[in-house]
């Protein structure tokens, strides 16, 4: 694999969101295929030697897309550059790689072919032994180029296994990993979710009325995925739902999911019971065809739960959980959701768009978790899982919610073994019912146990939640937090890279390099921005100081420890 550079000193340039990170944008390159992908590399301002190489800058996972590169310009209007389109994979014009040592065959896809009952999706050719560009991108991006330089500075925690693109694939075929990618989203960078990858999150954005410009809409968007939010989900409702979409999927550089149960309740005027199937396939149709990378179905909450609800402190929390239980009720009927699915699975296997199987019965409180019917649910959601799985469609189950931490092992155990190893995406969970206003430190907390345990993304909740509609500071808060559990996860977990990068700023913390800490950290805007404010406010200013306000120059710990060891 080879790099190309685009200089850049500070990396995000685009508009006026500038999260301040000192780092130029990178791409590596394919071997197979055709492919570009992009990172963000931090200039050290030293060099750092760990046990087996030495590191003058450091690659970073980059959510971003060509937001960050200052090379590209982009035009909301025009929506990004269709990427995939330019792999060789999709219309058969260009070949890749024709390296025959290579154990790949090279199918051509073509959605045409796909409505005529070929298959498309990733899971089939994963299952057929076909690596495809998307699964060689994830590989090259999951290893962020530090497949060969594993630190070993605490000795064993390397549990990982290397992330080669034939791995991609056996997790993709056995249904334990999924790529989102609708044929439709050529401007997506491909990103895997699954538990023996690099902890994802999502951030759910367009929940606010309406009405704003193109341009205001795709900020809002993107804006999450400049902070580290792997996938969006629009959960936009109003008006102009269909344009909006649009405008979001051409210019997101991440995978977007939505709960299509929300507009078709607005096609109906926002009347339960007026549901139907035929509004709801049609509804799956527009959004597939516009290039939605997954779909949140609430199949799985069936007649024979509801009583259990009714027994709850909060009964049913979930939005298009209670949309389905009152069409259920209404019509003293199985959830059409449930009795289509596999009309569900022939539409989405067309386009290869991911199932989220919701979670409909999650526990809104402490006192309702691990009970009957979100465990009753969740059996469900694992044979609707093999169902799906007989199409090739991808498939992932969402979770709870609000739980106690010593409840919270048990979901992880539950969902592996009920839904056969589908990845797990879970809200939160809220390990409390009280932290209004904190929810997501709550939700961090339960996060970072769960992604610890096996949880492969976690939807963010921000300080909003239970309150209020989040506001740009709260979605980057948000993100923030759960970047910050998902990457103590990923350190339990073994990742190399996130090893290395602690690694790295404990150097840096014990020699006082400040810029490398800043550049370093998940925030470096806000890191940077705290040391020049404390530092103004103090007596002894000094940009380059061997200490900081916190302890001041005499009782700092590391400088006096560094005086001992000379
Ligand atoms: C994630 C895990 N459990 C639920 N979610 C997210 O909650 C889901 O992906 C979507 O963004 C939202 C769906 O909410 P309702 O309709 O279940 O409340
Ligand atoms: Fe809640």
């Amino acid at each position: 694999m080879t790099l190309m550079t685009t200089s850049s000193e500070t990396g995000f340039c685009t508009g006026n969101q500038t999260p301040g990170i000192a780092s130029e944008k990178i791409y590596a390159e394919g071997t197979i295929f055709p492919l570009k992908i992009g990172m963000r590399q931090i200039k050290l301002s030293k060099t750092y030697t760990t046990k087996d190489r030495e590191f003058s800058s450091f690659p970073l996972y980059d959510t971003s897309g060509p937001y960050s590169d200052p090379s590209i310009v982009t035009d909301p209007k025009k929506g990004l550059l269709p990427i995939r389109d330019t792999w060789g994979f999709n219309d058969g014009k260009t070949s890749p790689s024709n390296d025959s040592s290579l154990p790949v065959t090279i199918p051509v896809r073509n959605p045409l072919k796909a409505k005529e009952g070929v298959g498309i999706t990733q899971m089939h050719y994963a299952r057929k032994g076909v690596i495809t560009p998307e699964m060689e991108y994830v590989a090259i991006r999951e290893n962020q180029l530090l497949e060969s330089r594993a630190s070993s500075f605490h000795g064993n925690h390397n549990n990982a296994k290397p992330v080669t693109p034939e791995f991609v694939r056996q997790e993709i075929a056995c249904g334990r990993a999924i790529i989102p990618a609708n044929i439709n989203h050529p401007e997506l960078e491909p990103m895997i979710i699954g538990k023996n990858f690099r902890v994802k999150i999502n951030a759910n954005i367009g929940n606010s009325a309406m009405g704003s410009s193109i341009e205001q809409e795709v900020e809002k968007a993107v804006w999450a995925c400049r902070w580290g939010a792997d996938t969006i989900m629009d959960l936009s409702t109003g008006t102009s739902i269909h344009k909006t979409r649009e405008w979001i999927v051409r210019n997101s550089p991440v995978p977007v999911g939505t709960v299509p149960i929300y507009q078709a309740l607005e096609k109906v005027g926002g009347v339960s019971e007026a549901l139907t199937w035929e509004v709801y396939r049609d509804t799956l149709i527009e959004q597939a065809e516009q290039g939605v990378d997954y779909f949140t179905i609430h199949a799985g909450i069936l007649l024979e739960h509801l009583p259990y609800a009714e027994k709850r402190l909060t009964g049913i929390v979930s939005r298009g959980g209670s949309i389905m239980a009152k069409w259920c009720r209404a019509h003293k009927t199985e959830n059409f959701l449930f009795t289509h699915f596999e009309d569900i699975c022939r539409i989405l296997k067309t386009y290869d768009i991911a199932i989220s199987l919701g979670d409909a019965l999650r526990p809104g409180s402490i006192g309702d978790a691990n009970d009957e019917a979100q465990f009753g649910e969740l059996k469900v959601l694992g044979s609707l899982t093999l169902v799906a799985w007989e199409h090739d469609v991808q498939v992932m189950i969402e979770g709870p919610g609000h739980v106690p931490l010593h409840l919270v092992l048990e979901n992880m155990e539950k969902q592996l073994e009920l839904c056969h190893e589908a990845p797990f995406y879970t809200l939160g969970p809220l390990v409390t019912d009280i932290a209004a206003g904190y929810d997501h430190i709550n939700s961090a907390i339960g996060g970072a146990l769960i992604a610890s345990y096996g949880c492969s993304m976690l939807c963010y909740v921000t300080p909003k939640e239970h309150l209020g509609l989040p506001d740009k500071n709260d979605v980057r808060e948000g993100v923030i937090a759960h970047r910050v559990a998902a990457h103590a996860a990923d350190l339990a977990k073994g990742n190399h890279a996130a090893w290395l990068r602690d690694e790295l700023m404990s150097r840096a913390r014990y020699s006082f390099a400040w810029e490398d800490q800043f550049n370093l950290s998940l925030d470096p805007e806000k890191t940077r921005e705290v040391y020049r404010q404390s530092m103004a406010s103090s007596v002894n200013l000094n940009k380059n100081a061997d200490f900081c306000t916190m302890c001041g120059p005499d009782f700092c710990s590391m400088k006096k420890s560094r005086e001992l060891n000379g």
